[in-house]
């Protein structure tokens, strides 16, 4: 936490390199990494306060010129940068938006923002809140616990309240892969319109059991009891595909924190919600023991999360559950 307004200092550097589908399949990547040699996917999570002002010098070293973009969402009016050219270095100055939340960043391959989340060059934008810990859901969400709405447990029992706490934080970047189209952006083409849907379906650049599997992606935590939080679970879903996304958790329901285009959502407690692209949509997962578990436990269970549009659920042509899949672990 700080108290002023400050000066935030990072570097990316714009590579080529190639990523590994589920099936083996290896395409042509570019994207961002922290250092010269080694690109992420995603690409590292810039996490700034309200009002910051971010310095980020990035260098091109990749064979495209590339820019750099933050999608506008509602109170921020976003980035966009010409294109830095091949073996160029630039830095980048912009404000933070002056209310917390999820955002991200583009690599704007060839000038084009869509070519840039073809590719994968895509990474979170996290802005806390200044005054407050970002544990905090009313400093993250102002509002939201007020107008919070639960059914009552059962029908008759008095419901648990939206926590004020959050205990654990993930970040789910999705994204879609089309192979063929991914070959030809990364030898120099710019996205159309036209261009085929997607035969890969990522969260935060994995797909099926590697998702699952992935201890950054998936939900672990300590259960509580009936209607009792136990490590509650902040999740910032970020769609950065063509696509929107409809996901769909087993077990637990999550509290909507914040919606970009249906606000009448936020404070609703669901089991799956639609995250429109190029924007993001925050949830709090309780992590308590599911009121209709027979018999009554609360350790020891493994619930999936998937997106409910069931293309998504696939990879390569239709195997499946290789896509946008993963899972919560309640030990
Ligand atoms: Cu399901």
């Amino acid at each position: 936490m700080r108290a002023a307004a400050d000066v935030v200092n990072a570097g990316l550097f714009v590579l080529n390199g190639s990523r590994t589908m589920i099936d083996g399949l290896v395409v042509p990547f570019v994207g961002f990494g922290s250092t010269a040699d080694r690109l992420e996917l995603p690409s590292g999570q810039l996490e700034v306060q309200t009002g910051d002002t971010i310095n980020l010098t990035i260098t091109n070293k990749s064979t495209l010129p590339t820019g750099f973009a933050v999608p506008a969402a509602p109170g921020f009016a976003g980035v966009a940068t010409a294109p830095i050219a091949v073996g160029d270095t630039r830095m980048v100055t912009f404000t933070a938006p002056s209310s917390p939340g999820t955002h991200h960043y583009v690599g704007t391959v060839n000038g084009s923002v869509a070519t840039g989340q073809a590719l994968g060059a895509t990474g979170p934008l996290v802005v806390l809140p200044r005054t407050a810990a970002r544990t905090s859901v009313d400093a993250l969400f102002p509002g939201v616990r007020t107008r919070a709405r639960r059914q009552p447990l059962f029908g008759v029992g008095a419901p648990p309240a939206l926590p004020a706490l959050v205990v654990q934080e993930r970040t789910w970047l999705f994204s879609e892969l089309n192979p063929t189209t991914a070959y030809d952006l990364a030898g120099g083409r710019v996205s159309l319109p036209s261009d085929p849907e997607p035969e890969y379906f990522l969260i935060n650049g994995l797909s099926g059991m590697l998702a699952v599997e992935d201890p950054f992606t998936n939900i672990t935590g300590r259960a509580g009891g009936l209607g009792q939080p136990g490590d509650s679970t902040l999740v910032r879903m970020i769609n950065t595909g063509r696509a929107p996304r409809s996901v769909h958790l087993h077990g637990n329901h999550f509290w909507v924190l914040s919606h970009p285009d249906t606000p009448w959502l936020i404070g609703a407690f669901k089991d799956t919600v639609r995250v429109p692209p190029a924007s993001a949509v925050d949830v709090l997962v309780p992590l308590e023991a599911p009121p209709d578990s027979l018999p009554m436990v609360n350790r020891g269970q493994k619930y999936v999360v998937h997106d409910h549009i069931e293309m998504a659920e696939t990879a390569s042509g239709g195997h499946y559950p290789s896509g946008m899949v993963s899972e919560m672990n309640l030990t």
